[in-house]
């Protein structure tokens, strides 16, 4: 910078850059249903990986098991790769074809 500039640069309104805190984006794990992994097996998947007491595990699962697929929690994108991993990965553990996905919400 010249001597010019430097001193021109006093006569600038300098404006603080205001901090820019984006909420990160949201994803919903889902739930999908099939004929086959019994109702028992998916309240307890509920119970373990979501945290949900009996009476809520076992509301999803009915709704999972009703309409086809139902949200089973919200969260930033790697806890819910976590959690979708822990499900498919308990489930073929035991042999069943429960599935769960996630989508951007
Ligand atoms: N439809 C399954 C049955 O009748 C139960 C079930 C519910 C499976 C929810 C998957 O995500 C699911 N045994």
């Amino acid at each position: 910078m010249t001597e010019e500039q430097h001193k021109a640069n006093h006569d600038l309104a300098v404006e603080e850059a205001r901090p820019k805190l984006k909420r990160p984006p949201l994803y919903q794990v889902v739930l999908l249903n099939d004929d086959f992994t019994p109702m028992e097996f998916v309240v307890e998947v509920l119970e373990k990986v979501f945290g949900m007491d009996r009476s809520r595990a076992t509301r999803i699962m009915l709704e999972v098991h009703t309409r086809g697929k139902g949200v089973c929690g919200i969260y930033t994108y790697e806890i819910a790769e976590t959690k979708v991993a822990q499900v498919n990965s308990y489930s073929r553990q035991h042999q069943h074809p429960l599935l769960c996905t996630m989508e951007e919400s």
